[in-house]
């Protein structure tokens, strides 16, 4: 299956793949057709064995399941339990990043140490954790603590979620969604979903927004915090993306999944001197590490480490043929990696507890014996070296070169004042009119929209317009591709105001801010944008927007809902499973923004799309009474 607008190694990789009969992604997407009708209208129920039940979306057949449930519950229903779900899978990536900063701070002999200490000291402070003369593991212990709390506090609110403006906290009191704690929400999601409990649809969502918070303003933000305690807070470095970032001539790892406890020892030991002498030893000249998908983004933002792909691209990674090893953790890992694995010498690893694949070789990985798991994984990887074939080898000299390594904080010190570190700058532009708003475009790939499609000519139209693109996870990895997070690309493509901020302080227009839990670094700089002041008093007076345009995961559902739940537009392109019910898509395009500030919007062309979330930068610039832009606008509203 051609895919015309992917980067140029994607395309050569497809066409071996043809070449080869082996099955693709794409391939089963095809195979799959047509897909369910009711199930993509979300008007499919199987809570209960009176099901499965289906609403007949013309109206002729069964109107309402065997309980009685119509097709507003059942569609809301199986969007909390999606929010749920991906709140789940965030939030269980925060728990172990926990507890590797407990190991940390017990010391010992464990690998983990704490890299960032200021940052150690600002986490702890929200907790109201006393920092001053006391020892750094004292400190940590007692974050760990608090942390800890956040999953399991039975009474009270999520203490981090109360950094967000004190006007959105104040709302989420105000309508009974202030998230309690993180386990604590996901539960009750299930409870209320299950037969006979919750059938209000407008008060199903109320609580999947909660949930979402859970995981925007909880799960997921203690798994950057914590992330950044323990491997740094990245700052913006340079480095290079897609399969030529793999080389012939090394012993090639790819780590792939979400969490960054393994990868960052395994990049550690790879690249260690006793592991470049074995692999020299059996002819190669070293060993690379390579990352996909988000363990891809966590190094990269770290240690600068090269990424090899993203979702889409999993099974082609291996098709190089020079893939000597794929270590898998959590998340976004496709089954159907293995029959491909199978076509050529790549060990398939996998490593968590919680996810094993039939029939491929399980190597569990725990943070107490992290070293010498990784060394393990290593030497294996370098052993296999010489079963590669080189009639098996396809590997694209294709890669780019990007800067990455933004968050909340290193924004203060690039787009800051001369003299004191401040977000004044960023907001200045924005109410001069140089910048005309700001975009986090994030999210997967899915085989049912042309592969990046979406993802660029959507940045590509925001950034023409002076529209300041943040980006994470999946979308962050095709815009590196695309040469989109280049310093240079804001010449070729931004709008003038935009060229210029990106020329004074010598950034890209598209900024990349890290992984699927680095959602929560955006709203952290939403958040910091606010508190700087005359942009309003909350997220929903800003002018931004959020994006997801090719969204595959129920974590991007998850965050989409938690976006919304602060007060974003956030667009995506393939509409949420639950078109079936008038009532739902009414509610969650239009009228929840008089509730909460943030609506959903789908729409599937990505430059109307853009357009789209202009035309909201715009209203919101209106009702702030900004300047007018500076310079003529390629998209002028009314166009
Ligand atoms: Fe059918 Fe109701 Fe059971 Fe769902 S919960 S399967 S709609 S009877
Ligand atoms: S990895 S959730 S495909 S962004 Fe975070 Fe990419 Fe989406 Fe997985």
């Amino acid at each position: 299956m051609e895919q015309p607008f992917s980067d140029k190694a994607t395309q050569k990789m497809i066409k071996v793949a043809a070449d080869l009969n082996i099955e693709t992604v794409w391939d089963r997407y095809e195979g799959m057709q047509p897909q369910c009708g009711f199930g993509s209208l979300g008007l499919c129920c199987r809570h209960c064995s009176m099901g499965p039940c289906r609403i007949d979306p013309h109206g002729n057949g069964p109107k309402v399941g065997v309980c009685g449930a119509d097709a507003d519950t059942i569609t809301a229903r199986h969007l909390i339990r999606m929010i749920a779900a991906g709140a789940a899978a965030h939030s269980d990536h925060g728990r172990t990043v926990v507890h590797t900063l407990d190991l940390a701070a017990q010391g010992g002999d464990s690998a983990y140490q704490i890299k960032d200490e200021k940052k150690l000291k600002a986490v702890a402070e929200i907790y109201g954790i006393e920092t001053k003369d006391r020892e750094v593991k004292d400190i940590a212990t007692d974050l760990v603590a608090e942390a800890k709390k956040e999953f399991g506090r039975q009474d009270g609110s999520i203490e981090i979620a109360k950094t967000a403006p004190p006007a959105r906290v104040k709302l989420w009191q105000e309508l009974g969604i202030m998230p309690r704690s993180i386990d604590r929400e996901v539960v009750e999601t299930l409870h209320r979903t299950h037969i006979g409990v919750d059938a209000e649809y407008r008060h199903i969502i109320r609580h999947g927004l909660r949930t979402a918070l859970a995981d925007g303003w909880g799960g997921s933000m203690v798994a950057t915090e914590l992330q950044d305690i323990l491997f740094g807070t990245p700052d913006p470095l340079q480095s290079t993306a897609n399969f030529g970032v793999m080389s012939e001539k090394e012993v090639n790892v790819i780590v792939h999944g979400h969490e960054p406890a393994l990868s960052d020892i395994i990049a550690e030991v790879a690249t260690s001197d006793e592991m470049k002498k074995k692999a020299i030893a059996v002819g190669a000249e070293g060993v690379s590490v390579a990352g996909m998908c988000c363990t891809a983004n966590e190094i990269l933002m770290r240690r600068g480490i090269p990424v090899a792909g993203s979702f889409l691209q999993q099974e082609l990674a291996i098709m190089t043929g020079v893939a000597d090893m794929m270590i898998v953790d959590v998340q976004c890992v496709m089954p159907g990696l293995k029959p491909v694995a199978d076509c050529f010498h790549t060990e398939l690893v996998t490593t968590s507890e919680k996810a094993k694949i039939p029939g491929v070789r399980h190597i569990e990985f725990h943070e107490e014996n992290a070293e010498k798991t990784a060394r393990e994984i290593v030497e294996l990887a370098i052993n296999n070296y010489s079963n590669r074939k080189s009639g098996d080898v396809h590997l694209p000299s294709d890669k780019e070169p990007m800067i990455a390594g933004f968050s909340a904080e290193s924004v203060y010190d690039f787009l800051g004042g001369t003299y004191r570190a401040t977000y004044r700058p960023l907001n200045n532009a924005i109410i001069e009119g140089r910048v005309r708003g700001a975009a986090g475009v994030i999210g997967c790939s899915n085989p049912n929209v042309p592969f990046e499609a979406g993802h660029i000519q959507m940045v590509k139209e925001l950034i023409k317009n002076d529209v300041l693109v943040v980006t994470t996870g999946c979308s962050a990895i095709s815009c590196a591709k695309h040469g989109l997070l280049q310093p240079e690309s804001a010449f070729k493509l931004a709008g003038k105001g935009l060229q210029e901020v990106c020329r004074a302080v010598g950034i890209p227009p598209v900024l990349h801010m890290g992984s699927c839990v680095d959602n929560s670094r955006i709203l952290r700089v939403l958040a910091n944008v606010v508190a700087e002041g005359g942009l309003g008093d909350d997220i929903s007076d800003l002018p931004a927007a959020g994006a997801a345009p090719e969204w595959m995961s129920e974590k991007a559902v998850a965050i989409g809902f938690y976006f919304v739940a602060s007060g974003v537009y956030t667009m995506i392109g393939k509409p949420l499973p639950m078109m079936g019910s008038k009532n739902m898509l009414k509610y969650l395009t239009d009228e929840i923004e008089e509730e909460i500030g943030g609506k959903w919007a789908f729409e599937e062309d990505p430059v109307e799309a853009a357009h789209k979330m202009i035309r909201h930068i715009d209203k919101k610039r209106e009702l702030l009474k900004l300047k007018p832009m500076i310079y003529e606008q390629a998209f002028k509203v009314g166009d």
